[in-house]
C-alpha cells in the first residue's frame, strides 16, 4: 500500500485558534482527519508530522526514505527561507507536492518565491483546508501513474 507523509511547519498548530481571518476556523486536528478520511477512500496509508523547527523537519524528510512514496508539505514560512528542507526533499527523491492554506502569489512579496516549488511534483496554493485535500489528491493520482 502506498505510504504518504504530511508535514505541517512552523505556527500551524495554531489554525483555527489564533488569526481566523487569515487562515480560517479549521484545525489542524481537523484538517489531518479529513486528510485521514480522503487517505481511505485513495486505498493509501497516511501519517503526521507538524514542527515549529527546521532540523526536525529535515531529519523527518531524511526518515522518510524508503519508508513513504509521496510527501505532502505545507513548509509555513519556512517556504520563503529553507534551503535545508529544499535539500532534504531534492536529497531522498520522494515526490512531494507543496501545499498553501492561503494564496502565496495574493500576499506580501516576500511570500511569492518558494525554495521548495522547483523541486516539488507541483503546488496548490489559495484553497484552504481543500488544498491539503486537493494536494493529495494530485499526489496519490501522481504515484498510481508513475509507479
Ligand atoms: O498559506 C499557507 O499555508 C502558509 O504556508 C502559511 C504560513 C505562511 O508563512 C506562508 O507564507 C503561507 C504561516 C502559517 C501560520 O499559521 C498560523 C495560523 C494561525 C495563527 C497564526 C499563524
Amino acid at each position: 500500500m502506498l505510504s504518504i507523509l504530511v508535514l505541517h511547519g512552523p505556527n500551524l498548530n495554531l489554525l483555527g485558534l489564533r488569526e481566523p481571518g487569515v487562515y480560517g476556523i479549521v484545525t489542524l486536528d481537523e484538517i489531518n482527519h479529513q486528510l485521514t478520511q480522503e487517505a481511505e477512500k485513495l486505498g493509501v496509508k497516511i501519517s503526521f508530522l507538524q514542527s515549529n523547527h527546521e532540523g526536525v523537519l529535515v531529519d523527518a524528510i531524511q526518515g522518510a526514505y524508503s519508508q513513504h512514496q509521496g510527501i505532502l508539505i505545507n513548509p509555513g514560512a519556512y517556504t520563503h527561507t529553507s534551503v535545508a528542507i529544499r535539500d532534504a526533499l531534492a536529497g531522498v527523491a520522494i515526490p512531494t507536492v507543496e501545499v498553501h492554506l492561503s494564496n502565496i502569489y495574493r500576499r506580501e512579496a516576500f511570500r511569492h518565491h518558494s525554495y521548495i516549488a522547483p523541486i516539488a511534483i507541483g503546488q496548490i496554493s489559495g484553497f484552504g483546508s481543500d488544498s491539503y485535500r486537493l494536494g493529495l489528491l494530485a499526489l496519490v493520482e501522481h504515484l498510481k501513474k508513475t509507479l
